[in-house]
């Protein structure tokens, strides 16, 4: 069956797959599989197929804000997908988490428009355990650099309008840094039964005080980015080796 928005086929698509804001690091990612080839390039929605370490996996990249990128978590689902693992970028609340950092996200601090017309208020959004701890292995094996986990925030707001967004208080709870698709990926994971993970390369402060270096163009952020591409890539493969 053909997906209506992704354009790709049912019987084309793996039950793992990452997923990433940006078409471009959709196709760098891809270019690390074996066997890989595009199946669709409709809208914002990229979508390759390849192998990993003799794992079947799709990559697709969702473009930017949880409307947009919920689309693509269901109808990858809605396709066969049961495991999703977000490769994406975020920007830090903490100085000891700088640019370059990687942090996986255990959950994500509802503040999106998206999952509100979902799920009631209240309603979690949570990383699987075990993708999550995958992630962590593996970031932790990617090479140098600072790995946290731990909670992030969910934004619809990229460039400020007037009203304030209270990323004081995101901090103060315990939020380590802050990104716009992650609670979408987490609540359509949980409504439709499948498991989901997120790994962030952090790219600059979010936090108003330190904001104002923010330059996501950095060599120090395209080396997390590698970084969290392979940790995502063999938390795929130990995933399913674990099934095996
Ligand atoms: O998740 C956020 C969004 O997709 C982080 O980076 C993008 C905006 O540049």
């Amino acid at each position: 069956m053909l997906m209506p928005i992704l354009q790709v086929n049912t019987e084309d698509i793996p039950p793992y797959a990452i997923v990433c804001g940006d078409p471009k690091r959709a196709e760098k990612i891809a270019g690390k599989l074996e066997d890989m080839r595009e199946l669709a390039f409709s809208r914002e929605y990229r979508t390759f197929v390849g192998t990993y370490k003799g794992v079947r996996l799709a990559v697709t990249s969702h473009g930017v804000g949880s409307p947009g990128a919920a689309v693509c978590f269901e109808e990858l689902i809605r396709a066969g997908v049961k495991t999703l693992i977000r490769v994406g970028t975020a920007g830090s609340y903490h100085a000891d988490v700088p640019a370059g950092s990687l942090v996986i996200s255990t959950a994500a601090i509802r503040t999106d428009g998206l999952t509100r017309q979902l799920v009631p208020d209240g309603f979690p959004a949570v990383a699987d355990s075990r993708v999550t701890e995958a992630l962590l292995q593996s970031a932790m094996a990617a090479g140098e650099g600072v790995v946290r986990k731990g909670m992030t925030v969910t934004l619809d707001v990229f460039f400020n309008g007037v009203e304030e967004v209270p990323h004081q208080k995101y901090k103060a709870a315990g939020a380590l840094g802050v990104e716009m698709e992650i609670a979408a990926l987490y609540v359509v994971a949980a409504l439709r039964g499948v498991r989901a993970g997120a790994i962030v390369a952090m790219d600059g402060f979010a936090d108003s005080d330190l904001a104002a270096e923010y330059d996501p163009n950095t060599d120090t952020v395209a080396r997390a980015v590698e970084r969290e591409i392979a940790a995502a890539l063999n938390a795929v493969a130990a995933l399913a080796d674990e099934e095996n």
